[in-house]
C-alpha cells in the first residue's frame, strides 16, 4: 500500500510541467489532507508489531517526496533564471550604432588654410565687430562721401551711420589704433554686401592682411604675396600684378595667378585669358595712416585682401556660390 504511493507519486511528478502543478502535487501529498499526512494518521490503527516498520516506511516515502519536490522546484527556478538572462542578453550579432562625424565647412577649411600660411610667416590674427560704424567701414579708410560702395544698393545699413561691414578693413583700422608699428596681422571673417547671383551671396568671407614698419616697400608686398600664393596653389604657380585702384591704397594692384584649371592655355573658368584674379593689394594710403595716428614720414606699409568663396570655388571647380550655403549634406560631404 505505502509502496504503491511512491510509484503513484513518481507518475504524477512526471506530468508536472509548471510551478502551479508542483504546488498542487505538494498539497496532494504533504498538505493537511494529503496522502502522507493521512497515512501517518492511519498509523494509530496499525498493530504495535507493524507500527515501527510501517512508520519508518511512511517517513522514508515522505522524505523521498519532499526531496523530489524540492529538486523539481529548484529546476523550475533555474529555468526561470535562464529565461530572464536570455531576455536581457545583448545580441552581439546586431550591427553597432553608427556615429556620424562632423567636419569643417569647405569655406572654413580654405579660410584656416590661408590663416595658417600667414601665421607661419609671422602674422597674428585679429577679429572685430560685423556691425560697424560708417567711420570704421568707410571714413577712416579714405572712402569719399560719394563713393559708390557707400550706396544703399551695395551696403546694408542698420541706421544712418551704422552698417554691416562690407570688408574686414575696419578690423585693420581698429588693430592699428590699438598698437604702434611694427604691426603685422590678418583679419579673417564674414562681410556683407547687397548682392546675389551665382558668384555673389549677401554674406561672404574675406581675409585681409596688413604689415607696417619702417622701410616697407612694394617689393615686400610682392615677396609676401608670392610666398603665400606658392604655398596655397603650388610652387610652380605663376603670379602677376596689374595696376588697379582702391581708396585705402596707393599704388594699388590686382594680383592674378596662372589658371589652376587649364594651366594657362585658356578655359571657361579663366575666360580664355589663362589668368585668375585672386587678390587686391597695395601700399597703405598715407591718408589711412593719418587717421590712426601713424607718422607717415617714418612708416610705410602694405595691405591686401581676398574673397574666400572665390578661392574655394576655383580650388574645387564649383560654378555656383550658393551651393556653399544650401546645407546639402551630399555637397558638403565631398570636402
Ligand atoms: C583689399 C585690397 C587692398 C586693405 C587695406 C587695408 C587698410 F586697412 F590697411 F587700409 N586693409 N585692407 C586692402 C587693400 C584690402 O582687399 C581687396
Amino acid at each position: 500500500m505505502i509502496d504503491d504511493l511512491k510509484e503513484k507519486f513518481l507518475n504524477e511528478l512526471e506530468s508536472v510541467i509548471s510551478p502551479a502543478d508542483l504546488f498542487q502535487l505538494r498539497v496532494n501529498y504533504l498538505g493537511k489532507k494529503g496522502h502522507l499526512t493521512s497515512a501517518l494518521k492511519a498509523l494509530s490503527s496499525a498493530t504495535p508489531d507493524e507500527r515501527p516498520l510501517l512508520g519508518k516506511k511512511i517517513n522514508d516515502v515522505k522524505q523521498f517526496v519532499e526531496a523530489h519536490i524540492a529538486s523539481k522546484e529548484a529546476a523550475f527556478k533555474n529555468e526561470e533564471l535562464k529565461k530572464q538572462l536570455l531576455a536581457g542578453a545583448i545580441d552581439i550579432t546586431l550591427p553597432g550604432k553608427y556615429a556620424a562625424f562632423g567636419k569643417e565647412h569647405p569655406i572654413n577649411q580654405v579660410l584656416f588654410e590661408i590663416t595658417d600660411i600667414f601665421v607661419k610667416m609671422g602674422f597674428s590674427v585679429e577679429e572685430g565687430p560685423e556691425v560697424e560704424t560708417d567711420y570704421y567701414n568707410f571714413e577712416a579708410l579714405n572712402f569719399p562721401k560719394d563713393h559708390p560702395a557707400r550706396d544703399m544698393q551695395d551696403t546694408f545699413f542698420v541706421s544712418d551711420d551704422i552698417v554691416l561691414r562690407t570688408h574686414t578693413s575696419p578690423v585693420q583700422v581698429r588693430g592699428m589704433e590699438k598698437r604702434k608699428p611694427p604691426v603685422r596681422f590678418i583679419a579673417p571673417g564674414k562681410v556683407y554686401r547687397c548682392d546675389a547671383d551665382i558668384t555673389h551671396t549677401p554674406m561672404f568671407h574675406q581675409v585681409e592682411g596688413l604689415m607696417v614698419d619702417k622701410d616697407i616697400t612694394f617689393s615686400n608686398l610682392k615677396g609676401i604675396l608670392e610666398a603665400f600664393l606658392h604655398q596655397m596653389f603650388g610652387p610652380d604657380t605663376r603670379v602677376r600684378f596689374r595696376p588697379s585702384f582702391f581708396p585705402f591704397t596707393e599704388p594699388s594692384a590686382e594680383v592674378d595667378i596662372g589658371c589652376i584649371l587649364c594651366g594657362g592655355s585658356g578655359c571657361r573658368v579663366c575666360k580664355n585669358s589663362g589668368w585668375l584674379e585672386i587678390l587686391g593689394a597695395g601700399m597703405v594710403n598715407p591718408a589711412v595712416f593719418k587717421n590712426v595716428g601713424y607718422d607717415t614720414e617714418i612708416y610705410t606699409g602694405f595691405a591686401f585682401g581676398m574673397g574666400i568663396e572665390r578661392i574655394a570655388m576655383l580650388k574645387y571647380a564649383i560654378d555656383d556660390i550658393r551651393l556653399f550655403y544650401e546645407n546639402d549634406i551630399r555637397f558638403l560631404r565631398q570636402f
